[in-house]
Protein backbone atom coordinates (compact mmCIF):
# COMPACT_ATOMS: atom_id res chain seq x y z
CA UNK A 1 0.00 0.00 0.00
CA UNK A 2 1.31 3.41 -1.18
CA UNK A 3 0.79 5.25 2.55
CA UNK A 4 4.37 7.50 2.65
CA UNK A 5 4.71 10.44 0.24
CA UNK A 6 7.95 11.63 -1.20
CA UNK A 7 7.83 15.00 -2.55
CA UNK A 8 9.88 16.40 -5.39
CA UNK A 9 10.19 20.32 -5.86
CA UNK A 10 9.27 21.40 -9.50
CA UNK A 11 9.72 24.66 -11.60
CA UNK A 12 8.05 25.64 -14.84
CA UNK A 13 8.09 28.04 -17.02
CA UNK A 14 4.29 29.01 -17.64
CA UNK A 15 3.58 32.15 -17.92
CA UNK A 16 5.73 35.75 -19.39
CA UNK A 17 7.41 36.30 -22.47
CA UNK A 18 10.77 35.63 -22.42
CA UNK A 19 12.58 32.88 -22.85
CA UNK A 20 11.22 29.41 -23.50
CA UNK A 21 7.48 28.94 -21.88
CA UNK A 22 7.48 25.15 -22.34
CA UNK A 23 5.57 24.18 -18.93
CA UNK A 24 2.61 25.09 -20.70
CA UNK A 25 2.35 21.43 -22.12
CA UNK A 26 5.21 20.06 -19.92
CA UNK A 27 3.53 20.45 -16.65
CA UNK A 28 0.55 18.29 -17.84
CA UNK A 29 3.24 15.81 -19.33
CA UNK A 30 4.82 15.85 -15.72
CA UNK A 31 1.13 15.19 -14.20
CA UNK A 32 0.37 12.42 -16.40
CA UNK A 33 3.96 10.74 -15.45
CA UNK A 34 3.37 10.98 -11.44
CA UNK A 35 -0.43 9.33 -12.18
CA UNK A 36 1.15 6.65 -14.40
CA UNK A 37 3.79 6.43 -12.05
CA UNK A 38 1.82 5.93 -8.96
CA UNK A 39 -0.46 3.46 -9.74
CA UNK A 40 2.81 1.21 -10.19
CA UNK A 41 2.56 -1.20 -7.46
CA UNK A 42 6.11 -2.63 -8.22
CA UNK A 43 7.62 0.85 -8.61
CA UNK A 44 8.14 2.26 -4.83
CA UNK A 45 5.79 0.27 -3.33
CA UNK A 46 4.80 2.41 -0.61
CA UNK A 47 5.42 6.04 -1.56
CA UNK A 48 3.39 8.45 -3.78
CA UNK A 49 5.87 10.58 -5.57
CA UNK A 50 3.77 14.33 -5.06
CA UNK A 51 5.11 17.74 -7.13
CA UNK A 52 5.20 21.19 -5.03
CA UNK A 53 5.89 23.52 -7.96
CA UNK A 54 5.75 26.89 -9.39
CA UNK A 55 5.67 28.72 -12.48
CA UNK A 56 9.44 30.63 -12.95
CA UNK A 57 8.22 32.33 -16.04
CA UNK A 58 11.89 31.23 -17.14
CA UNK A 59 13.68 34.09 -15.68
CA UNK A 60 16.50 33.27 -13.37
CA UNK A 61 15.65 35.69 -10.94
CA UNK A 62 12.68 34.51 -10.27
CA UNK A 63 13.10 31.14 -10.85
CA UNK A 64 15.74 31.41 -8.20
CA UNK A 65 13.13 32.88 -5.61
CA UNK A 66 10.48 30.05 -6.02
CA UNK A 67 13.58 27.46 -5.48
CA UNK A 68 14.09 29.05 -2.09
CA UNK A 69 10.71 29.18 -1.24
CA UNK A 70 10.67 25.56 -2.21
CA UNK A 71 13.53 24.96 -0.26
CA UNK A 72 12.42 26.76 3.39
CA UNK A 73 8.69 25.49 2.68
CA UNK A 74 8.03 22.20 3.66
CA UNK A 75 7.85 19.57 3.04
CA UNK A 76 11.58 18.76 2.05
CA UNK A 77 11.52 18.16 -1.46
CA UNK A 78 14.02 14.95 -2.02
CA UNK A 79 14.68 16.45 -5.56
CA UNK A 80 14.43 19.15 -7.96
CA UNK A 81 12.84 19.29 -11.11
CA UNK A 82 13.65 22.50 -13.94
CA UNK A 83 12.72 24.05 -17.13
CA UNK A 84 14.55 26.27 -19.30
CA UNK A 85 18.28 26.91 -19.08
CA UNK A 86 18.58 30.16 -17.35
CA UNK A 87 16.58 29.14 -14.06
CA UNK A 88 18.43 25.65 -14.30
CA UNK A 89 21.64 27.08 -14.47
CA UNK A 90 20.85 29.11 -11.27
CA UNK A 91 19.17 25.88 -9.41
CA UNK A 92 21.43 23.36 -10.39
CA UNK A 93 24.42 25.76 -9.23
CA UNK A 94 22.67 26.24 -5.96
CA UNK A 95 21.60 22.62 -5.42
CA UNK A 96 24.60 20.97 -4.07
CA UNK A 97 24.50 23.21 -0.84
CA UNK A 98 21.03 21.51 -0.03
CA UNK A 99 22.18 17.98 -1.31
CA UNK A 100 19.82 17.89 -4.01
CA UNK A 101 19.80 16.49 -6.93
CA UNK A 102 18.42 17.93 -10.22
CA UNK A 103 16.69 16.76 -13.37
CA UNK A 104 15.68 19.12 -16.26
CA UNK A 105 13.21 18.07 -18.62
CA UNK A 106 13.92 21.24 -20.60
CA UNK A 107 17.23 22.67 -20.78
CA UNK A 108 19.66 22.40 -23.62
CA UNK A 109 22.32 24.63 -22.84
CA UNK A 110 25.51 23.29 -23.32
CA UNK A 111 27.05 25.35 -20.16
CA UNK A 112 25.14 22.61 -18.02
CA UNK A 113 27.24 19.76 -19.00
CA UNK A 114 30.08 20.70 -16.71
CA UNK A 115 30.15 18.55 -14.11
CA UNK A 116 32.40 21.06 -11.77
CA UNK A 117 30.10 23.66 -11.93
CA UNK A 118 26.28 21.39 -11.70
CA UNK A 119 27.76 18.46 -9.53
CA UNK A 120 24.18 16.70 -8.92
CA UNK A 121 22.29 17.97 -12.34
CA UNK A 122 20.90 15.73 -15.16
CA UNK A 123 18.24 16.01 -18.08
CA UNK A 124 16.02 14.02 -20.20
CA UNK A 125 16.17 17.17 -22.72
CA UNK A 126 19.46 16.59 -24.54
CA UNK A 127 22.25 19.39 -24.89
CA UNK A 128 22.37 21.85 -27.67
CA UNK A 129 25.43 20.47 -28.91
CA UNK A 130 24.16 17.72 -30.65
CA UNK A 131 23.12 20.25 -33.29
CA UNK A 132 26.33 20.88 -34.09
CA UNK A 133 27.68 18.13 -35.96
CA UNK A 134 24.30 17.54 -37.81
CA UNK A 135 24.49 21.35 -39.11
CA UNK A 136 28.43 20.30 -40.31
CA UNK A 137 27.48 16.91 -41.77
CA UNK A 138 24.79 19.12 -43.88
CA UNK A 139 27.03 21.88 -44.61
CA UNK A 140 29.45 19.57 -45.78
CA UNK A 141 27.14 17.50 -48.09
CA UNK A 142 26.00 20.83 -49.89
CA UNK A 143 29.31 22.33 -50.15
CA UNK A 144 29.04 24.87 -47.99
CA UNK A 145 32.64 26.36 -46.45
CA UNK A 146 31.32 29.87 -45.28
CA UNK A 147 28.66 30.12 -43.28
CA UNK A 148 27.54 32.97 -40.86
CA UNK A 149 26.23 33.30 -37.32
CA UNK A 150 23.30 35.58 -35.58
CA UNK A 151 23.18 34.17 -31.71
CA UNK A 152 21.05 35.87 -28.50
CA UNK A 153 23.48 36.66 -25.80
CA UNK A 154 22.58 34.48 -23.25
CA UNK A 155 24.67 31.09 -21.90
CA UNK A 156 22.01 28.67 -23.63
CA UNK A 157 23.23 30.10 -26.88
CA UNK A 158 26.22 31.12 -26.80
CA UNK A 159 27.91 28.50 -25.43
CA UNK A 160 26.42 26.04 -28.69
CA UNK A 161 28.18 28.52 -30.71
CA UNK A 162 31.48 28.00 -28.99
CA UNK A 163 30.97 24.52 -29.58
CA UNK A 164 30.36 24.91 -33.27
CA UNK A 165 32.92 27.24 -33.72
CA UNK A 166 35.72 24.39 -32.41
CA UNK A 167 34.04 21.98 -34.56
CA UNK A 168 33.72 23.69 -37.65
CA UNK A 169 37.53 24.28 -37.72
CA UNK A 170 38.11 20.87 -37.95
CA UNK A 171 36.09 20.21 -41.17
CA UNK A 172 37.29 23.07 -43.31
CA UNK A 173 34.62 25.49 -42.33
CA UNK A 174 34.73 28.80 -41.94
CA UNK A 175 32.37 31.46 -39.79
CA UNK A 176 32.80 34.89 -41.62
CA UNK A 177 30.26 36.47 -40.40
CA UNK A 178 29.67 36.54 -36.20
CA UNK A 179 26.75 38.90 -34.79
CA UNK A 180 25.14 38.85 -31.99
CA UNK A 181 22.19 40.49 -29.79
CA UNK A 182 20.49 40.84 -26.31
CA UNK A 183 17.03 42.49 -27.20
CA UNK A 184 16.95 44.06 -30.69
CA UNK A 185 18.27 41.84 -33.27
CA UNK A 186 18.02 44.96 -36.25
CA UNK A 187 21.20 46.35 -36.80
CA UNK A 188 23.18 42.89 -36.08
CA UNK A 189 20.39 41.20 -39.17
CA UNK A 190 21.24 44.51 -41.07
CA UNK A 191 25.32 43.49 -40.67
CA UNK A 192 24.73 39.86 -42.07
CA UNK A 193 23.41 41.49 -45.38
CA UNK A 194 25.91 43.88 -45.25
CA UNK A 195 28.43 41.17 -45.10
CA UNK A 196 27.30 39.35 -47.64
CA UNK A 197 26.08 36.10 -44.99
CA UNK A 198 24.46 33.32 -47.26
CA UNK A 199 24.29 30.19 -45.03
CA UNK A 200 22.98 31.45 -41.50
CA UNK A 201 22.54 29.79 -38.63
CA UNK A 202 20.42 31.78 -36.03
CA UNK A 203 20.79 30.71 -32.17
CA UNK A 204 18.08 32.65 -30.34
CA UNK A 205 14.21 31.66 -28.04
CA UNK A 206 11.14 31.49 -30.07
CA UNK A 207 10.20 35.20 -29.30
CA UNK A 208 13.26 36.15 -30.63
CA UNK A 209 13.34 34.16 -33.33
CA UNK A 210 9.96 36.42 -34.71
CA UNK A 211 12.00 39.57 -34.28
CA UNK A 212 15.45 38.64 -36.30
CA UNK A 213 12.91 36.91 -38.91
CA UNK A 214 10.52 40.00 -39.34
CA UNK A 215 13.64 42.09 -39.83
CA UNK A 216 15.23 40.06 -42.10
CA UNK A 217 12.20 39.93 -44.01
CA UNK A 218 12.90 44.19 -44.23
CA UNK A 219 16.27 43.51 -45.07
CA UNK A 220 15.64 41.05 -48.39
CA UNK A 221 17.59 38.67 -46.32
CA UNK A 222 15.98 35.72 -47.70
CA UNK A 223 14.58 33.91 -51.27
CA UNK A 224 17.01 31.82 -53.41
CA UNK A 225 20.85 32.67 -52.18
CA UNK A 226 19.83 32.26 -48.25
CA UNK A 227 19.63 29.41 -46.44
CA UNK A 228 18.98 29.59 -42.25
CA UNK A 229 19.35 27.04 -39.91
CA UNK A 230 17.95 27.40 -36.57
CA UNK A 231 16.53 24.91 -33.78
CA UNK A 232 13.69 22.32 -34.27
CA UNK A 233 11.18 22.97 -30.96
CA UNK A 234 9.72 26.14 -31.01
CA UNK A 235 5.96 25.67 -31.67
CA UNK A 236 4.75 24.76 -35.29
CA UNK A 237 2.92 27.85 -35.94
CA UNK A 238 5.93 30.03 -33.85
CA UNK A 239 5.70 32.78 -36.56
CA UNK A 240 2.10 33.06 -36.69
CA UNK A 241 1.94 34.19 -32.68
CA UNK A 242 2.47 37.56 -31.16
CA UNK A 243 3.36 38.19 -27.73
CA UNK A 244 2.25 41.92 -26.38
CA UNK A 245 5.53 43.07 -26.48
CA UNK A 246 6.86 41.32 -29.72
CA UNK A 247 7.98 44.64 -31.55
CA UNK A 248 6.93 42.31 -34.55
CA UNK A 249 4.98 44.39 -37.52
CA UNK A 250 5.24 41.77 -40.15
CA UNK A 251 2.36 40.19 -41.40
CA UNK A 252 1.88 36.11 -41.39
CA UNK A 253 2.49 35.98 -45.30
CA UNK A 254 5.28 38.10 -44.98
CA UNK A 255 6.86 35.53 -42.29
CA UNK A 256 6.00 32.76 -44.54
CA UNK A 257 7.92 34.40 -47.34
CA UNK A 258 11.28 34.80 -45.02
CA UNK A 259 10.87 31.71 -43.58
CA UNK A 260 10.33 29.89 -47.19
CA UNK A 261 12.99 26.82 -47.12
CA UNK A 262 14.64 27.32 -44.29
CA UNK A 263 15.87 24.31 -41.73
CA UNK A 264 16.01 23.48 -38.35
CA UNK A 265 17.73 20.73 -36.37
CA UNK A 266 16.30 18.56 -33.16
CA UNK A 267 16.33 16.05 -31.05
CA UNK A 268 13.72 13.49 -32.35
CA UNK A 269 11.85 13.45 -29.06
CA UNK A 270 9.65 10.20 -29.82
CA UNK A 271 10.46 6.89 -30.06
CA UNK A 272 10.05 5.73 -33.67
CA UNK A 273 8.90 2.38 -32.59
CA UNK A 274 5.70 1.30 -32.11
CA UNK A 275 6.97 -1.03 -29.28
CA UNK A 276 5.48 -0.61 -25.32
CA UNK A 277 7.25 1.23 -23.30
CA UNK A 278 8.44 1.59 -19.97
CA UNK A 279 4.82 3.65 -19.05
CA UNK A 280 3.11 0.08 -20.65
CA UNK A 281 1.97 3.21 -23.92
CA UNK A 282 3.49 3.06 -27.35
CA UNK A 283 5.13 6.26 -27.90
CA UNK A 284 1.59 7.25 -29.91
CA UNK A 285 -0.73 6.24 -27.44
CA UNK A 286 1.51 8.48 -25.10
CA UNK A 287 0.77 11.33 -27.70
CA UNK A 288 -2.63 10.70 -27.50
CA UNK A 289 -3.25 10.55 -24.16
CA UNK A 290 -1.46 13.97 -23.53
CA UNK A 291 -3.44 15.71 -26.57
CA UNK A 292 -6.77 14.83 -24.58
CA UNK A 293 -5.41 16.24 -21.59
CA UNK A 294 -3.73 19.56 -22.96
CA UNK A 295 -7.68 19.82 -24.80
CA UNK A 296 -9.21 19.51 -21.67
CA UNK A 297 -7.22 21.66 -19.92
CA UNK A 298 -6.24 24.61 -22.76
CA UNK A 299 -10.23 24.36 -23.91
CA UNK A 300 -9.79 22.85 -27.13
CA UNK A 301 -6.63 24.64 -27.91
CA UNK A 302 -4.85 22.87 -30.60
CA UNK A 303 -1.90 21.18 -28.55
CA UNK A 304 1.09 20.97 -31.15
CA UNK A 305 0.77 24.74 -30.74
CA UNK A 306 1.43 24.80 -27.21
CA UNK A 307 4.91 25.87 -25.68
CA UNK A 308 6.33 22.57 -25.16
CA UNK A 309 4.97 20.44 -26.79
CA UNK A 310 7.48 19.11 -28.72
CA UNK A 311 9.23 18.27 -25.40
CA UNK A 312 6.39 17.30 -23.50
CA UNK A 313 7.66 13.41 -23.76
CA UNK A 314 11.12 14.58 -22.21
CA UNK A 315 8.73 15.95 -19.34
CA UNK A 316 6.87 12.60 -19.02
CA UNK A 317 10.19 10.56 -18.93
CA UNK A 318 11.72 12.47 -16.35
CA UNK A 319 9.26 11.31 -13.98
CA UNK A 320 9.93 8.18 -14.49
CA UNK A 321 13.63 8.06 -14.58
CA UNK A 322 12.84 9.76 -10.98
CA UNK A 323 10.78 6.87 -10.03
CA UNK A 324 13.45 4.18 -11.05
CA UNK A 325 16.53 6.09 -9.38
CA UNK A 326 14.22 6.26 -6.27
CA UNK A 327 13.21 2.68 -6.20
CA UNK A 328 16.97 1.64 -6.88
CA UNK A 329 18.05 3.63 -3.77
CA UNK A 330 15.06 2.95 -1.05
CA UNK A 331 16.69 -0.95 -2.25
CA UNK A 332 20.02 -0.01 -2.01
CA UNK A 333 19.22 2.48 1.70
CA UNK A 334 16.91 -0.87 2.97
CA UNK A 335 20.72 -2.88 3.34
CA UNK A 336 21.55 0.63 5.39
CA UNK A 337 18.95 0.52 7.55
CA UNK A 338 17.77 3.69 6.02
CA UNK A 339 14.85 5.16 4.18
CA UNK A 340 14.32 7.54 1.77
CA UNK A 341 12.06 9.93 4.16
CA UNK A 342 15.43 10.06 6.02
CA UNK A 343 16.55 12.26 2.94
CA UNK A 344 17.51 15.77 4.82
CA UNK A 345 18.98 19.21 3.06
CA UNK A 346 22.48 17.88 5.13
CA UNK A 347 22.04 14.40 4.19
CA UNK A 348 25.23 13.68 1.71
CA UNK A 349 24.46 9.99 1.67
CA UNK A 350 20.96 9.71 0.43
CA UNK A 351 22.25 12.60 -1.89
CA UNK A 352 25.21 10.14 -2.96
CA UNK A 353 22.81 7.25 -3.29
CA UNK A 354 20.50 8.97 -5.35
CA UNK A 355 22.57 10.03 -7.78
CA UNK A 356 24.61 6.79 -8.41
CA UNK A 357 21.11 5.82 -9.02
CA UNK A 358 19.74 7.83 -11.47
CA UNK A 359 23.60 8.24 -13.21
CA UNK A 360 22.71 4.09 -14.10
CA UNK A 361 19.02 4.62 -14.83
CA UNK A 362 17.85 3.14 -18.08
CA UNK A 363 14.95 2.28 -19.56
CA UNK A 364 13.08 2.66 -22.88
CA UNK A 365 10.87 6.21 -22.35
CA UNK A 366 8.06 7.14 -24.71
CA UNK A 367 11.78 9.95 -25.99
CA UNK A 368 13.44 6.67 -26.95
CA UNK A 369 16.23 5.21 -24.43
CA UNK A 370 16.74 7.10 -21.54
CA UNK A 371 20.14 6.84 -20.70
CA UNK A 372 22.88 9.69 -19.11
CA UNK A 373 26.36 10.30 -20.09
CA UNK A 374 28.95 10.94 -17.30
CA UNK A 375 27.58 14.63 -17.65
CA UNK A 376 24.31 13.63 -16.93
CA UNK A 377 23.66 14.41 -20.51
CA UNK A 378 20.99 12.83 -22.83
CA UNK A 379 22.13 10.88 -25.50
CA UNK A 380 19.71 10.74 -28.88
CA UNK A 381 19.28 10.99 -32.55
CA UNK A 382 19.04 14.63 -34.41
CA UNK A 383 16.42 15.09 -37.17
CA UNK A 384 16.28 17.75 -39.52
CA UNK A 385 13.18 19.31 -41.31
CA UNK A 386 13.02 22.29 -43.76
CA UNK A 387 9.85 24.91 -44.16
CA UNK A 388 7.83 25.15 -47.11
CA UNK A 389 4.74 27.39 -47.26
CA UNK A 390 4.75 27.74 -43.63
CA UNK A 391 4.85 24.01 -42.64
CA UNK A 392 7.61 21.70 -41.59
CA UNK A 393 8.79 18.46 -43.34
CA UNK A 394 10.78 15.85 -42.14
CA UNK A 395 14.16 15.78 -44.66
CA UNK A 396 16.37 13.62 -42.55
CA UNK A 397 18.09 11.79 -39.85
CA UNK A 398 21.40 12.02 -38.14
CA UNK A 399 22.84 9.54 -35.32
CA UNK A 400 26.30 11.53 -34.26
CA UNK A 401 28.09 7.94 -32.69
CA UNK A 402 27.49 6.50 -35.54
CA UNK A 403 27.73 9.04 -38.45
CA UNK A 404 24.16 7.52 -39.57
CA UNK A 405 22.90 9.92 -42.09
CA UNK A 406 19.34 8.90 -43.21
CA UNK A 407 18.49 11.62 -46.02
CA UNK A 408 15.37 11.02 -47.82
CA UNK A 409 16.57 13.73 -50.71
CA UNK A 410 12.95 15.69 -50.26
CA UNK A 411 14.11 18.97 -49.10
CA UNK A 412 13.51 21.85 -52.34
CA UNK A 413 15.24 24.72 -52.97
CA UNK A 414 13.85 28.33 -54.23
CA UNK A 415 16.47 28.33 -56.85
CA UNK A 416 16.52 24.93 -57.80
CA UNK A 417 19.50 23.98 -56.12
CA UNK A 418 21.56 24.61 -53.38
CA UNK A 419 22.67 28.43 -53.22
CA UNK A 420 26.31 29.15 -53.15
CA UNK A 421 27.80 30.19 -49.58
CA UNK A 422 29.52 33.52 -51.54
CA UNK A 423 29.10 35.66 -54.22
CA UNK A 424 29.77 34.12 -57.48
CA UNK A 425 32.17 35.67 -59.63
CA UNK A 426 31.70 35.80 -63.24
CA UNK A 427 34.06 34.90 -65.73
CA UNK A 428 34.34 37.87 -68.17
CA UNK A 429 35.85 36.55 -71.52
N1 LIG B 1 13.83 22.85 -25.98
C1 LIG B 1 13.73 23.87 -25.05
C2 LIG B 1 15.09 24.33 -24.54
C3 LIG B 1 14.95 25.52 -23.68
C4 LIG B 1 16.19 25.94 -23.00
O1 LIG B 1 17.26 25.34 -23.14
O2 LIG B 1 16.12 26.93 -22.26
Amino acid sequence: MKDKKLYIGGLFPITGTLGWLGGQACFPAVKLALEDVNNRHDLLPRYLLELVHNDSKCQAGLGTNVMYDLLYTEPVKIMMMTGCSSVSTFVAQAARMWNLVVLSYGSSSPALSNRERYPTFFRTHPSAVIHNPTRIKLFKRFEWKRIATIVQTEEVWTSTMNDLESQVKDHGIEIVVRQSFSMDPSHPVKNLKRQDARIIVGLFYEYMARRVFCQAYKEGLYGRKYVWWIVGWYPDNWYEKRDEDDKVDCTVEQMKEVLQGHFTTEMMMYNQDDVKTESGMTSMQFDEKLKVKLREKYNNTQPEILTGYPEAPLAYDAVWAIAHALNKTMNRLAKKNMLLEDFTYNNTEIKDEIYVALNDTKFLGVSGPVAFSSKGDRIAWTQIEQMWDGKYYKVGFYHEKTDNLTWKNTEKWIGGRPPSDRTEVVKQL
